[in-house]
């Protein structure tokens, strides 16, 4: 099928979706997500339409984490594990003919335009992507911070499909002075005066090739959870700008002072701890690399005398990963990586074997390096939202 007649099917067989939202999610089981100084159990439900059992953090508007076990095996997270996150409640039925994304502000013609005209504003561009909330992880800071307590699975790598922005910014013409793109989705605040969920991107990034107007994900029309019928993608940087059930699109000409760009989403120029005070902050943005062991838990036995094969899942943020090696107290081993399957914003597997297991492996954990040489702290780099973690994740295994 070309790439025409994939679009036109994807759009036209979409046509409404729906989400029958539970009004009381039947709950499956219980896990444990180790969250330092508790309460670390959560519910897990497969009651949200299109997916399989995901962690319930809330249920309206819904945060769902992927169990880790979703990143087990290969470099794609299927939709059906990928996480979900809403800081409003949205629309549970958006009608395709009846969508118009309205694109203005400093341009030189405002235009409202339908999936038809979206499609059709240019090439038809597939990019492979990691999908990671800013806060990923920050349910395992300490000190402990607020927010949203996840643990590692707001995060998910997918193939998605559409248009490149700057095409459809061309379609109304970006006028003189324009410093920002804004986006703006369907879903409204649940109380009186809360600010919309809108968040711009400097223009600079609004006009790079791969920054897409998405429809698909992994060859589907964009399930409602994740924003049918539009989204924005944002390679490389985190999913906060990823804007889902886009329908407006405003050129700016000064800063952006909204909510979300001027007082969250922001984090420490400088060292902070729990204690400080009116520090510099800056809007989080591109993701620094991150990796996990995924065929062994922490605590889990291994046979001693033995050789041993750990294996798992890294990925560079915003430069494609150049190596992945496996840290533990005062050694390393560098590990192999996997091939390269979908290119620099991807999920990449590695693997590596120990000739023999002597004793325990304590406090052992992976550690990747992207081409421009970011690589995982030691540390925490605490703030005061837990944003961007990516301290190397440790775990003990026992040998016996
Ligand atoms: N319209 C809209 N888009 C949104 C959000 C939102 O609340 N409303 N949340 C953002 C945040 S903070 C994240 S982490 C991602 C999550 O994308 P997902 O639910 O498809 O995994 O959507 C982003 N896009
Ligand atoms: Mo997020």
């Amino acid at each position: 099928m070309s790439s025409t007649l994939t679009r036109r099917a994807l759009i036209a067989g979409a046509g409404t979706a729906a989400l029958a939202a539970p009004a009381l999610a039947k709950l499956g089981g219980m896990i444990d997500l180790g969250l330092p100084g508790g309460p670390s159990l959560r519910p897990t439900t497969p009651d949200f339409p299109g997916k399989r059992d995901m962690i319930v953090q809330r249920i309206r508007p819904p945060l769902l984490e992927a169990p880790m076990e979703a990143f087990a095996k290969g470099t794609i997270t299927p939709n059906d594990r990928m996480f979900v996150r809403w800081n409003w409640p949205f629309p549970t039925e958006v009608k395709a003919a009846e969508h118009r994304v309205a694109v203005g502000g400093a341009v030189k013609k405002a235009v409202s335009l339908t999936l038809d005209d979206i499609a059709a504003a240019g090439e038809t561009v597939e990019i492979v992507a990691v999908n990671q909330c800013a806060g990923n992880g920050r349910g395992l800071s300490e000190p402990r911070v607020t927010g949203t307590q996840w643990g590692n699975g707001a995060m998910g790598c997918a193939k998605w499909t559409g248009v490149r922005l700057k095409d459809v910014l061309a379609k109304a013409g970006i006028a003189e002075g324009a410093t920002r793109v804004r986006f703006a989705g369907l879903d409204v605040p649940l109380t009186d005066g809360a600010p919309q969920f809108i968040k711009s991107i400097p223009m600079d990034v609004a006009m790079r090739g791969d920054v897409l107007v998405a429809w698909a994900m992994n060859d589907e029309p964009l399930p409602i959870l994740h924003g049918f019928p539009l989204r924005i993608v944002v390679p490389g940087w985190f999913s906060t700008y990823w804007v889902k059930m886009l329908s407006t699109i405003e050129v700016l000409t000064g800063e952006d002072e909204s909510h979300y760009v001027a007082e969250t989403y922001r984090w420490p120029t400088v060292p902070v701890t729990p204690e400080s005070k009116d520090f510099p902050t800056v809007p989080i943005t591109a993701m620094p690399p991150r990796s996990f062991i995924t065929s062994h838990a922490d605590g889990e036995t291994v046979a001693k005398g033995k050789p041993l094969t750990l294996e798992g899942m890294a990925f560079g943020g915003d430069a494609a990963l150049a190596k992945v090696e496996l840290v533990g107290e005062g050694w390393s081993a560098e590990c192999e990586l996997g091939p390269d399957e979908h290119g620099p914003f991807a999920f990449r597997r590695w693997s590596v074997t120990l000739p023999e297991v002597s004793g325990d492996l304590a406090a052992i954990g992976t550690k990747a390096t992207n081409i421009n040489g970011l690589t995982q702290p030691d540390a925490l780099v605490w703030n005061p939202s837990g944003y961007a973690r990516n301290v190397i994740e440790r775990i003990t295994l026992v040998a016996r």
